[in-house]
């Protein structure tokens, strides 16, 4: 396809490598003053912001720089009584961060301190009649919200108490025809949520039910002729989705559908080369979300710096171990 879509220009003087030991800095520039995750990191999104930050450290072996008692510590306060964690402390339980402090816990090898049976439990208060899952108490339903549930649930050894053959049943409803998948039945496709889907058929092992070539060329189509991927047609392209993108492709094992070489200068081109960090396109401000998926994006092209990334559960392969679904 050859007509005229939304890009942006690569400026020749964009980095071209990966400036490793800056985003190191970059990353433990967020730790660095006391108490600077709740100065820098606004607190809707701070547990879920901790687990970029850690497993981007993770990725490029650097995780020992970090804080792991104070995190771990951190962690433990913003549980409630529900079972679930909220984004800080005294917040509402929310999904999302419920799945980054079980995340958290892994990287540091910790998750013995959490009570599964309880996260279980919340997961589980979740679902509703027609497999689909709300986020909170808030009540919305979005196939994010069942990604996170079944990832949770698979990462604790409780997939169980959950009904899974619903939970695919919705999944499949929200399956359209170009290939890609949306938030809820009939939403149009979008690459955030074929991440989401895709890699909630890979928990439940039925990834036989869709095509996969149709859902690769979808996803392939994605790429623009910067090499960046866009979110869906007729967006700018952004590095965040070299993620959302390449991660699905790498489960479907169709990494080949997309151009590497353009693909990684334009991730490269998204570095910012004084602060160190990734921004979502090439001059922008960076941040720990764009910068921990411009890494696991070039991770899972293999990148001899890099740790191996699990494309499911984005975090270094060697947490996950024999919970590995590929
Ligand atoms: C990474 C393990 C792990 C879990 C995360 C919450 C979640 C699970 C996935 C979210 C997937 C998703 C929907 C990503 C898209 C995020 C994004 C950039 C949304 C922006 O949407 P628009 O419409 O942007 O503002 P576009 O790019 O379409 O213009
Ligand atoms: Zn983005």
């Amino acid at each position: 396809l050859d007509f005229a879509r939304k890009d942006i220009d690569v400026p020749s003087t964009a980095p071209k490598e990966l400036l490793r030991g800056k985003h190191s800095a970059f990353i433990q520039h967020y730790e660095s003053a006391k108490d600077s995750y709740e100065y820098i990191m606004a607190e809707h999104i701070r547990v879920s912001g901790i687990f970029w930050c850690l497993s981007a450290m993770d990725i490029m072996n650097e995780v020992d720089k970090m804080s792991k008692d104070k995190i771990i510590e951190y962690i433990a306060e913003c549980r409630n009584p529900d079972g679930g964690y909220g984004p800080a402390p005294r917040n509402d339980s929310h999904i999302l961060h419920t799945l980054s402090a079980v995340q958290i816990l892994m990287i540091f090898e910790a998750l013995g301190k959490a009570d599964i049976d309880e996260i279980a439990r919340y997961v589980k208060s979740l679902q509703n009649e027609d497999g689909s899952f709300v986020g909170d108490k808030a009540g919305e339903v979005d196939t994010r919200f069942t990604f996170c549930s079944l990832a949770t649930l698979h990462l604790i050894g409780r997939l169980e108490v959950v009904d899974l053959d619903a939970a695919i049943a919705f999944v499949m409803r929200c399956y359209n025809s170009d290939g890609g998948f949306g938030t809820r039945p009939g939403s149009e496709s979008h690459a955030g949520q074929v991440y989401c889907c895709v890699g909630s058929l890979a928990v439940a092992g039925r990834l036989d039910d869709i095509d996969r070539d149709r859902t690769a060329q979808w996803l392939a189509f994605r790429q623009c002729d910067s090499g960046g991927l866009n979110g869906r047609p007729e967006k700018l392209p952004d590095v965040c989705y070299s993620w959302w993108v390449l991660s699905s492709l790498a489960i479907l094992r169709r990494l080949d559908f997309i151009d590497e070489d353009r693909m990684k200068r334009f991730i490269f081109a998204c570095q910012d080369d004084e602060t160190g960090g990734f921004a979502d396109r090439p001059g922008d401000y960076p941040d720990p979300f764009h910068t921990v998926f411009g890494i696991a994006a070039l991770s899972l092209f293999g990148d001899d710096s890099l740790a191996p990334v699990d494309p499911v559960f984005c975090m270094a392969a060697r947490r996950i171990g024999d919970k590995a679904l590929l």
